[in-house]
């Protein structure tokens, strides 16, 4: 079943493929959003809609001190977007925050057009991409997780009009039905998700038996940790120029030295106001980073918020508790940087407290810098608070 839902995806969001989307993107520069310029997250938000098979045609951001709780923009700003609806034939409207149910039925009546959020386009990304049963379940779960509290939302009118003309039947009307559905569909699938980590769980005390310390690859999405994971092993992982390529983990081991191997993880990548409904859901996928005993945070060195990208992937590992996990950080594609790699490589260790490793997987330039790197570490991992600082009798090993 996977299977097929997978080709159709792969069908919908190939380029050649009409009819795409016409898509206005929508942005509140709020307080909230202070450490990230609305103007990256903006462009990160077009991104997603390509990724997700649509094509932006305008971007509307508005300096507000919080979303309009109503309509998540300004009344006049709303009028705008209407105007721009009908300049452009738009058929979506794509918001770069989650929406409250509400704001979703005002901006759905005022707009008249699809309304989608941040979340509900990288859960739909994610649905797309899902190959594995466990990759499918998961977002299934997440999907249904974030349908729910919206359930309300798209009947409550209906519902107030039948009771209006009072031909409400007995029995359950058609919410709660609905909202029983999807209830019993997120206990089926939480389920399912329990099977799969139990036979996880039995699959790592194997591998604990083999004694082999377990690195992963930890980053932003389209760091470049899928390439690297090829570069630095034989796993022919898929890599390309998209949002979330990776889903499902992959685990190969790594030759660091005659002496030393180690198991390589390649994962999900992380992204700035990740929905909590997915970070809950991976718990299963994540948990293969709980056992690391060493992380390589994996950064883009290109991207002009490069550091506001890695603080964001450590604001995801300190809500899934791995933030003290001994961690190398690799500043990657230095191949194709624009600054001077000393400028880069500084002001990621002013804001993140270490000096990062400079590679270029693509290139392969510093991949034994890198691997020596985690060899000097090896003897030490086991005990707590290894590397995590910058101090010298770390690396000294
Ligand atoms: N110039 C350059 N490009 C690179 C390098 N490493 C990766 N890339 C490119 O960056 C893009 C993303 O690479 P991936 O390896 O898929 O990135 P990822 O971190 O696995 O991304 P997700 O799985 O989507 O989270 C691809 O187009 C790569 O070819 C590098 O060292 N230099
Ligand atoms: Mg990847």
């Amino acid at each position: 079943m996977a299977r097929i839902r997978n080709r159709g995806g792969r069908r919908r969001r190939h380029p050649t493929h009409p009819p795409r989307e016409r898509a206005i993107l929508i942005g509140v520069d709020s307080r909230r959003s202070a450490h990230w310029d609305i103007r990256a997250s903006i462009e990160e938000l077009a991104q997603l809609a390509v990724t997700a098979g649509a094509m932006p045609l305008a971007r509307v951001t508005q300096r507000l001190r919080h979303p309009d709780p109503n309509s998540y923009v300004g009344k006049g700003k709303l009028e705008q977007i209407v105007e721009l609806r009908n300049e452009l034939s738009a058929t979506v409207a794509i918001f770069d925050d989650e929406l409250t149910p509400a704001q979703q039925r005002t901006l759905e009546q005022r707009l008249e057009i699809k309304i989608i959020d941040r979340t509900a386009l990288i859960l739909d990304i994610f649905a797309q991409r899902a190959r594995t049963r466990e990759g499918v379940v998961q977002v299934a779960l997440a999907q249904h997780e974030y349908l729910l509290p919206r359930l309300a939302g798209q009947w409550e009118h209906l519902e107030r009009m039948e009771g209006a003309i009072g031909s409400r039947g007995p029995g359950e009307t058609q919410l709660e039905t609905d909202r029983r559905l999807i209830r019993n569909q997120i206990k089926r699938l939480k389920q399912d998700l329990e099977r799969v980590r139990t036979h996880r769980q039995q699959h790592r005390r194997q591998r604990d038996r083999a004694g082999i310390p377990l690195v992963a690859l930890v980053g932003y999405t389209n760091a470049g940790k899928s390439t690297l994971m090829n570069a630095l092993t034989n796993a022919n992982v898929r890599a390309r120029d998209r949002l979330f390529e990776t889903l499902d983990p992959t685990t190969r081991r790594c030759r660091l030295s005659e002496e030393h191997t180690v198991l390589l993880s390649d994962t999900v990548g992380f992204i700035q106001k990740l929905p909590t409904q997915l970070v809950a859901a991976f718990r299963a996928t994540l948990e293969e980073l709980e056992e690391a005993d060493l992380l390589l945070h994996v950064v883009d060195g290109t991207s002009p918020d490069a550091l506001e990208q890695s603080q964001s992937v450590e604001r995801t590992l300190r809500e899934l508790g791995i933030d003290q996990r001994p961690t190398l950080t690799v500043v990657n594609k230095i191949d194709a940087l624009e600054d001077p790699l000393d400028d880069v490589l500084d002001e990621l260790e002013a804001g993140l407290g270490l000096r990062p490793i400079a590679v270029s997987a693509q290139e392969q330039v510093n991949l034994d810098g890198l691997r020596a790197a985690i060899e000097r570490v090896i003897p030490t991992l086991g005990g707590v608070h290894i590397i995590h600082r910058r101090t010298s009798h770390a690396v000294a090993g």
